[in-house]
């Protein structure tokens, strides 16, 4: 679809770096990678804005607008050269210099614009809607800070420092002060009709929008929108004479400081009133931004839900739902029946958590305080709903019924509720997680909207996560199967045939292999260890929370470590433990884990009886760039979680795509993962829901597993007497009594069961042709992870028209 052809971004980037080299008084051989990379970028990006199709058209479909606080999207560059098909091509080019082209592309900075999987997947599904040609734009924040860096010190506590992304960051974001919105904030409201209120905000910030082009694969090129705020006036010299300088400089500091960093937290909700801004914000600018589109098209407004769609990922833009009620009431003067119609036929609503920490309530006065007018129509909601809630409930029903469905309870307004009862549609992440969404957190509102409720189960795009990422599993899979996969992911099924071929078996084990080396390389270059290629990649990658369980791998590397020191001669596989993630910094527990991983991986890894048996290689600063150098590497992903904790995951999907066999518990799409696999291509472990429910009723007591274990008491003791803090035997008592007196995710009831699979995994990896099959399995048996599935699926049950 493209109408570029490669010869001609050939000849014009011939051209161009004449030029380049031109102005520069310099030969091509003398460009630094940092010039080629600049320049790569400079001719990929002219190419894609002139060249690369935009507005596929609208059939059968409406255009999603994706309304996300973050977009996790990764380096550029090369996902831009293989959309545009000139990947190698380019390759070529630029080996005629003496230059490789994935070490001109180390240059880029990853844009760190999100937490973790939340981001991540909007990223992934920006990728596949722009390749299936699925009308879309993403709207975002512009942050000048985006997730911290992340650093060890001496005694391996995580250090942070800020990501100022954008200072050297080569790829250009578009300006667009066409599209520039106003947003107010504060002030006072005056009634006009019954449905119509007059909001005068005490002071407005201005939205800017930059554009990132989002190229997909062999489809089209749209928009990712990011909004950054901006005060015009330096300061207002009116309220300045008046005396009132310091009230006339904070909005002037309120609006610089609106997008300036990134909320490091992750499942967790901080009640700050600048993360409210700045949602309210990115709701206002990107509502005001769709509207002026659809407008100028000259849609009427009731059209609307039948062109628009309004994806809200997570709760984090549920203001998008009175705003849009605002200004249909208020500007439009429409009646509230009217724009009621209008907007709860265009939201649909995407929960990625049931973790009771994670949802999002804000205090009533604070709500009422910033946004009296949009406060008004919360009520207003609410007030319509408890009709409804009436209606529906019986007596002795009623008063549970509303506990649980009320926005507004205990002068807290509850976002979730909003955004269940402002959508037309809701769903979970995973096809457990979409159950328990309707058993656990909203039962009530399943009854009372029937048919509301949907799974569409989280996907990962193919194009970076296994064409990117893992270039020679890309040529093995090119070679092997009929039809481009990259587009369509299913036709992995085609490598069932294949897994008894005795080529394709050596083939695959050596992209592994050689992928290990890669990675090896890349760790001894980032933290100095030397790791034995031949022990199993055992990998743990993902944001630090203690319901993923980070201190439950910990304990069994230490009863490991302390069992081969009891016992020298034990035949045992050798094993590297990979760690990598971050913990947001005021998460006291999490950044525990992370010093007791580091301080474990310090002994062990300086124990000379160790050397190439067991090692622990914690690699710092996680982001998009180093996933991909981890996951094709892997031979084992972990996925721990307590079971009914995890929503979905999607590193698991990365990983099991790439050949790792999955350890883990029935939580999330984990479930679904052994269902595709089957059940002997990953090894399951620990409770499952129902018996962690059972397991909180008899009362759960940690320390009874701590006395009856010998191997979990000595792992906890050893932590807790200071053989991994140097004798200190203070630094991890927070962690053991945590433990030992909680225990909230269970991590002890699962212990023994975890350390039986883990010796599973070693026995398996003996095997090396059974364990390959199962690895090959993976790959052949799990297409159905592809974000382009998830997309089609949220086409077909959601954004239907
Ligand atoms: C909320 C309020 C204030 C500050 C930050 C937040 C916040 C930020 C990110 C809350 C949650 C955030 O992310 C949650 C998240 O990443 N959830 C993950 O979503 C993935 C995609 O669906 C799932 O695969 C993971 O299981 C789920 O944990």
């Amino acid at each position: 679809m493209p109408t570029i052809s490669n010869a001609s971004f050939m000849t014009s980037v011939e051209q161009e770096l004449n030029q380049y080299c031109q102005e520069r008084f310099i030969a091509p051989e003398q460009l630094s990678n940092t010039q080629w990379f600049q320049f790569i970028a400079k001719c990929s990006q002219s190419t894609i804005l002139q060249n690369f199709p935009t507005n596929p058209p609208l059939v059968n479909t409406r255009r999603v607008n994706y309304l996300s606080m973050e977009f996790l999207i990764g380096r550029l560059l090369g996902n831009n050269l293989m959309s545009l098909s000139v990947y190698q091509d380019v390759d070529n080019f630029v080996a005629k210099y003496g230059k490789n082209l994935v070490d001109i592309l180390e240059e880029e900075r990853d844009p760190s614009l999100g937490n973790g999987g939340l981001g991540r997947l909007a990223a992934c599904y920006l990728d596949s809607m722009a390749s299936l040609s699925q009308p879309a734009i993403g709207y975002g924040l512009h942050y000048q800070y985006g997730l911290f860096k992340q650093h060890f010190n001496e005694s391996g506590e995580q250090l942070e420092t800020g990501d100022s992304w954008n200072r050297d960051f080569y790829l250009q974001q578009y300006h667009r002060p066409d599209f520039q919105q106003k947003v107010g904030f504060g002030g006072t409201v005056a009634q006009i009709t019954d449905d119509q209120y007059d909001w005068q905000p005490a002071w407005t910030i201005q939205g800017e929008a930059f554009d990132l082009p989002v190229v997909g694969y062999k489809g089209v090129q749209q928009p990712l929108r990011l909004w950054q705020g901006y005060s015009e006036t330096s300061f207002d010299l009116a309220q300045f004479n008046d005396g009132q300088y310091l009230q006339a400089e904070s909005h002037v500091i309120d609006a610089a400081k609106l997008t300036k960093v990134l909320y490091p937290n992750d499942n967790h909700q901080e009640g700050k009133a600048l993360r409210l801004m700045q949602q309210y914000f990115h709701c206002a600018c990107s509502i005001a931004d769709l509207l002026r589109q659809h407008l100028a098209q000259g849609r009427t407004l009731m059209e609307l839900p039948e062109f628009e769609v309004v994806q809200l990922n997570d709760t984090h833009p549920a203001l998008a739902i009175p705003e849009l009620m605002r200004i249909l009431l208020d500007q439009h003067h429409l009646s509230w029946e009217q724009a009621w119609a209008i907007s709860s036929k265009t939201f649909a609503y995407t929960n990625h958590t049931l973790l009771p920490e994670a949802l999002e309530q804000w205090e009533d006065g604070l709500v009422a305080q910033l946004l009296p007018r949009h406060m008004l129509i919360i009520e207003r909601i609410d007030r319509e709903l408890l009709a409804k809630v009436r209606a529906e409930f019986n007596d002795e029903e009623f008063e549970q019924a509303w506990r649980e469905t009320a926005i507004l309870m205990d002068h807290r307004v509850r976002m979730a509720n909003l955004c269940v009862v402002g959508s037309f549609a809701v769903n979970g992440v995973a096809q457990i997680h979409s159950e328990l969404v309707v058993s656990d957190l909203f039962p009530s509102y399943a009854r009372l909207f029937k048919g509301r409720f949907h799974n569409v189960t989280n996907g990962v795009t193919p194009r970076r996560w296994i064409r990117q990422a893992n270039p020679p599993l890309a040529r093995l899979l090119d070679n092997h199967i009929d039809g481009d996969w990259t587009k369509d992911l299913a036709l992995l099924s085609q490598l069932e045939n294949l897994v008894d071929d005795p080529h394709f078996q050596t083939a695959y084990q050596e992209i592994k292999q050689s992928n290990k080396q890669v990675l090896a390389d890349v760790i001894e270059q980032e933290i100095g260890l030397k790791v034995n290629c031949n022990a199993i990649f055992d990998v743990q990658i993902k944001r630090f929370h203690e319901y993923k369980r980070q201190h439950l791998n910990l304990l069994n590397i230490i009863a490991t470590y302390l069992d081969l020191k009891a016992n020298p001669q034990k035949d045992f596989v050798p094993r590297l433990f990979i760690f990598a993630g971050k913990a947001a910094p005021g998460y006291f527990m999490a950044k525990q884990i992370i010093q007791a991983i580091n301080g474990v991986a310090k002994v062990i890894n300086n124990d000379p009886d160790m050397q190439g048996k067991l090692q622990v290689a914690f690699l710092p600063d996680y982001r998009v760039s180093l996933a991909e150098k981890i996951i094709p590497a892997a031979d084992v992903s972990e996925q721990i979680s307590l079971a009914g904790k995890e929503a979905s995951g999607t590193g698991n999907m990365k990983l099991a795509l790439n050949g790792a066999i999955t350890l883990g518990t029935l939580d999330g799409a984990n479930v679904e993962i052994a269902e595709f696999a089957g059940k002997e291509n990953v090894v399951i472990f620990g409770h499952t829901v129902e018996s962690v429910r059972q397991l909180r009723e008899q009362g759960y007591v940690p320390r009874s597993y701590y006395e009856q274990d010998e191997q979990l008491r000595n792992a906890i003791d050893a932590l807790a007497n200071g053989m991994f803090s140097d004798g200190d035997t203070q630094r991890f008592s927070a962690l053991v009594d945590n433990l030992l007196n909680s225990d909230y995710f269970c991590v002890l009831a699962d212990f023994a069961s975890y350390r039986e699979a883990q010796q599973e995994i070693a026995e398996r990896y003996k095997d090396q042709a059974a364990w390959s099959r199962s690895a090959m399995l993976n790959t052949a048996r799990l297409g159905t992870f592809s974000s382009d599935r998830s997309i089609r699926d949220y086409q077909t049950r959601i954004w239907k028209k």
